[in-house]
């Protein structure tokens, strides 16, 4: 018997570059797209755990039809929240991005008619492990979106979203959880740009 997911998911790698010509395009893979929670369990226990992955891997878990890039149509006005794990070495990061993936296949990091969550994500980075979810809105309703929100409902609810994370991420109050928008992070180049939000 197979337990049916709300969503159908699909994992994404970003593999390690090789030589200095590799360029993002080529080094994002689609892996395996999944229904239920069986066949998640049969991924999650045949794939390399994050722990082994080489500097500069990523796996990215997206709602299938998702490209986990800032230029995908259902990302491009979106966002993430994330936070930086600076202690790789006693880190548990595996439990970590598992905690990440079971709560976005579980639907239990929003309400249903949020409609946010596109993604989850984990990098591998050389001072630093660095979990992500991505939003499909950085608060703002978007042309076409069907229940219009005002700014303070859209950031309400990226902020339950948010805390939400947090509290997977097994974080205490006193760190804090950044949230930027994707065109921030194009246009500066890397992931550092300056936060909208913090939990
Ligand atoms: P990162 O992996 O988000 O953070 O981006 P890092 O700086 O800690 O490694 C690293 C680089 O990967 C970016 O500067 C881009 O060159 C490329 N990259 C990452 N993402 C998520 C995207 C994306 O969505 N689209 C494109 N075109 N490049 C990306």
């Amino acid at each position: 018997v197979k337990h049916p997911l709300m969503h159908e998911w699909t994992l994404w790698f970003t593999k390690p570059p090789s030589g200095k010509g590799d360029n993002w395009n080529d080094l994002l893979k689609e892996v395996v797209t999944f229904s239920s929670v069986e066949e998640f369990w049969g991924i999650y226990n045949n794939i390399t755990p994050t722990s082994e992955l080489g500097l500069k891997a990523d796996y990215h878990l997206f709602k299938k039809g998702v490209r986990p890039e800032w230029e995908d149509p259902q990302n491009k006005h979106g966002g993430k929240w994330s936070y930086q794990f600076k202690d790789k070495r006693s880190v548990p990061i595996d439990d970590l991005w598992l905690h990440a993936q079971l709560a976005a296949i579980g639907e239990t990091l929003e309400q249903d008619a949020d409609n946010e969550v596109m993604g989850v994500v984990v990098n591998v980075r050389k001072g630093f492990y660095r979990v992500g979810l991505w939003t499909r809105t950085v608060g703002k309703s978007i042309p076409g979106d069907k229940n219009a929100r005002t700014p303070a409902q859209g950031k309400d609810i990226l902020e339950a979203i948010g805390r939400r994370f947090k509290e997977v991420l097994r974080l205490k109050e006193a760190d804090v959880v950044e949230f930027s928008g994707h065109t921030d992070s194009a246009h500066s180049g890397s992931t550092r740009a300056k936060a909208k939000y913090t939990v």
